[in-house]
């Protein structure tokens, strides 16, 4: 009994807190910024569920120019990768070709109720090209789902939106190393 009142104690105290950092209630990444080609961690915040539902699902699909992604483990969620053949195969670390590269991920499992907060962390290489990087993300709840899809027109901002998609931006390559 003591156990369980601890716990919605702090189940509270946690949204609380993000209520009060903020304008997003929505899924975001953690880190908005990072080296473009860098290998990144990506943390997806979940804050919400669909309309008080709880979530059974998440879906991340890796933009393209994405390279390697690998799905973090998450006890009590089950994960499947979903590959797509490439238009242009790249040649990866020690010479060995890419034909196929990690399209989507999805974790099934939870439920992760609407008053909860939960991360999913993906890892991955980074395009090399500097400017803004969108990752469409769905949340598939016990009923009904949000796709988080929706990229900024020229000139808008993801908060003009209702379900803007993740976004980061890529800073260009540091010269460390490079020969001029
Ligand atoms: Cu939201």
């Amino acid at each position: 009994m003591k156990a369980i009142s601890t716990i919605s104690i702090a189940c509270l105290g946690l949204v609380a807190s993000i209520a009060s950092t903020g304008a997003f209630a929505h899924i975001v990444l953690e880190n908005q910024k990072a080296e473009a080609g860098s290998h990144y961690k990506a943390v997806f915040k979940i804050s919400h569920g669909c309309a008080g539902e709880a979530i059974r699902q998440i879906i991340v699909n890796i933009p393209e120019g994405v390279q390697g992604a690998k799905p973090m483990v998450k006890p009590g969620w089950t994960i499947e990768i979903e590959r797509g053949r490439l238009a242009k195969p790249y040649t990866a670390l020690h010479g060995r070709t890419v034909t196929e590269e990690v399209k989507q991920l999805r974790w099934t499992g939870g439920p992760l109720p609407n008053e909860h907060y939960d991360e999913f962390v993906v890892t991955a290489k980074l395009p090399d090209a500097p400017g803004k990087l969108y990752w469409k993300v769905s949340q598939v709840c016990e009923k009904g789902r949000i796709d988080w899809d929706e990229i900024p027109a020229p000139g808008k901002k993801a908060s003009d939106y209702k379900t803007p998609a993740a976004q980061m931006e890529l800073t260009p390559r540091g010269h460390a190393g490079h020969q001029h």
